[in-house]
């Protein structure tokens, strides 16, 4: 039955789609009456053979993609390239056969359905195969390179990045910082050439869809028109930057106390090596360095779970009971048999956390090079929200099967990862005593550096990309507008002059990995909105920074409700059905934070802010 529908199907197409040109010579005049006219029913059909066949060839990409990521080299990198190709022109093809049923008049899930088809894809192939194919290869290569990446100092030592990153956290010796931050910025350098290659086919592969460019497509996937996007993006950002500029002219100050002003200009962006981090996305490792100067107790999880003895896999199955004690079903077997949790000897591999659902049945996995820190519990937490997520909408139709926007996705395990709090850090015996109200500003101020400093970090990637996938800048120019924008959201500056070769936005994964940055930057603002309304749900009156969901049912039901509906209707309506509002907003984060702003504005009312 089956394969008789998809012949009907066929040729239902085929007869409109060489209609013109077989009726071509003779009476134009009666083309259009004459040419068969495509139904609702045939949308429905070609539908459900697409979907049928995307997930047919789904499962073995996904098995390649993986053997890939966890042990690069010239085999694995050749079949995952090969898939990629296939699989994202067969996706191409069908985005394309979508379109013929724009002027149908189609039910409001078929209609759905189609756009997600439509606008499914990151990085469109042309339809020329040579060119597909160098599309493939380019993004096999630009992926290898970043997750073989080493820097190797004058006396021949190498190192990988998670060995400097890891160093980075606790480092404060300002050249060694910057010796790691240069050398791993070496890496990327030889990506400048392909990636601008890449854009151009990309853009190519798009434009063929109809769309204006790479750019107009990721923006478009929003359920709102792609020029809105941006400027919903401007209203959240408004909302937040204040804050941000409190929290920036704080840790500047007290770099500059801790580096000398010499080093720390005050009236100047923040150098960005010296705030823990490779990217300087993230604070939280500069704690101590910025920590208010009156004695406050914060829990230390690094130190608790290296005095427990938790290793990796404790970790993660820590991880897993959270959300157990949710109401979720535990992780299968397959979990345990299959994730990646240690960086393996004697192979590269991609270190870069992900969570994986290799079949759309139960087949779910983490790839991870864990760190036994408080900051990669946190990460262990977020990549199994992606898993649950995953697991939780399994059963829509596959064009539903993913994220209610791309945000929501990467805000689930953040959400949880909210709620260990001293309570919950109590419960699991990882500290012994709950610290009083008095240590807040603390408590806050280190979640503040991880999640507050993150957004502009969250924004601004994005905003180089549409830039660059627009054509608006050109590859020469490509380095000059990443550091453009790095001053302008974030206030941080190159320690350094970047060469002309430097490609410095090659550096951090997700450029080289194609994966959108945006959603980060919306997960940031939407985790303190689902925490709220889970704290709600679960019937915690505290303050929201000490509100933990662990152990709650109801918070577990509610949470499902809306991963259950998966990408089924716009992600507003998701958004409504576990907050109640359709919108999204930053005004939680304000609540959440409002002491430490009141404190930071004290601190810094006599300094100069501002960048
Ligand atoms: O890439 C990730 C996750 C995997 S989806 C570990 N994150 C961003 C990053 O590391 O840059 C999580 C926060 C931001
Ligand atoms: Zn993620």
């Amino acid at each position: 039955i089956k394969g008789q529908s998809m012949l009907n199907h066929k040729r239902t197409l085929i007869a409109a789609l060489v209609s013109v040109s077989l009726m071509g010579c003779g009476e134009s005049t009666t083309q259009t009456e004459a040419k068969p006219q495509l139904t609702a029913q045939d949308a429905k059909q070609f539908l459900q053979q697409a979907q049928n066949d995307i997930a047919k060839m789904q499962v073995p990409a996904a098995h390649a993609e993986w053997s890939y990521a966890t042990n690069i080299n010239f085999d694995t990198a050749a079949v995952s390239a090969y898939f990629n190709e296939v699989l994202s022109t067969k996706v191409a093809n069908l985005a394309k056969e979508a379109a013929k049923f724009n002027d149908v008049d189609v039910d409001a899930d078929t209609r759905r359905q189609l756009d997600l088809l439509k606008n499914s894809l990151t990085m469109p192939p042309p339809a020329d195969a040579a060119k597909a194919e160098r599309l493939a290869k380019i993004g096999s290569d630009l992926s290898a390179m970043y997750g073989s990446g080493e820097y190797c100092s004058e006396d021949g030592t190498c190192k990988s990045l998670v060995e400097m990153s890891s160093e980075m956290a606790t480092l404060r010796d300002a050249d060694k910082l910057l010796e790691y931050w240069t050398g791993w910025r070496e890496v990327s350098k030889p990506m400048a050439g392909l990636y601008a290659e890449q854009v151009s086919l990309a853009n190519e592969g798009a434009s063929e869809l109809g769309f204006e460019n790479v750019s107009a497509l990721w923006r478009g996937k929003y359920d709102m028109p792609a020029d809105e996007f941006p400027k919903e993006l401007d209203r959240l950002w408004t909302q937040v930057e204040p804050f941000y500029e409190s929290l920036h002219c704080h840790v500047r100050a007290k770099l500059g106390e801790h580096y000398g002003e010499d080093v720390v200009p005050q009236d100047k962006p923040i150098p960005a090596h010296l705030l823990g981090n490779m990217w300087a996305q993230s604070w939280g490792n500069i704690y101590d360095i910025v920590k208010p100067q009156q004695e406050m107790k914060v829990p230390d999880v690094t130190g608790a779970l290296v005095e427990q003895g938790y290793d990796e896999i404790a970790m993660v199955k820590q991880a897993e009971s959270f959300f157990s004690s949710l109401g979720f079903e535990e992780l299968p077997d397959t979990f345990w048999e299959r994730s990646m949790f240690q960086k393996p000897e004697g192979r590269d591999v991609q270190c870069h956390a992900s969570a994986w659902d290799l079949d759309d049945k139960d087949d779910l996995r983490i790839k991870m090079c864990i760190q036994k820190t408080g900051e990669e519990f946190n990460v262990i937490h977020h990549e199994l929200g992606h898993n649950y997520y995953q697991r939780a909408y399994k059963d829509q139709p596959l064009l539903y099967r993913g994220s209610a926007n791309d945000g929501f996705h990467e805000a689930i395990g953040d959400t949880i990862a909210l709620s260990i709090t001293p309570k919950y850090l109590k419960q699991i015996n990882l500290i012994d005593e709950i610290p009083d109200a008095s240590n807040d500003i603390g408590m806050l101020m280190q979640v503040a550096l991880d999640k507050i400093a993150f957004i502009p970090f969250g924004l601004m990637v994005d905003q180089w990309r549409w830039k660059v996938m627009s054509g608006e800048v050109t590859p020469e120019q490509y380095n000059q507008l990443w550091w453009e924008l790095r001053e302008k959201y974030q206030g941080v500056m190159a320690p350094v002059e970047r060469s002309a070769d430097a490609f410095d936005p090659g550096a951090k994964y997700h450029v080289p990995a194609n994966v959108p940055y945006t959603r980060y930057f919306l997960a940031h603002i939407l985790q303190f909105q689902f925490h709220k309304a889970l704290c709600d749900i679960a019937g915690d009156e505290g303050p929201l920074n000490r509100c933990s969901i662990y152990g709650s049912e109801e918070a577990g039901k509610a949470l499902n409700e809306m991963l259950e509906m998966g990408m089924s209707q716009p992600w507003q309506n998701a958004l409504e059905t576990l907050t109640g509002s359709p919108q999204m907003d930053a005004s939680t984060i304000a609540d959440y934070f409002a002491p430490l702003k009141t404190w930071l504005d004290e601190q810094n009312a006599t300094r100069q802010c501002g960048w």
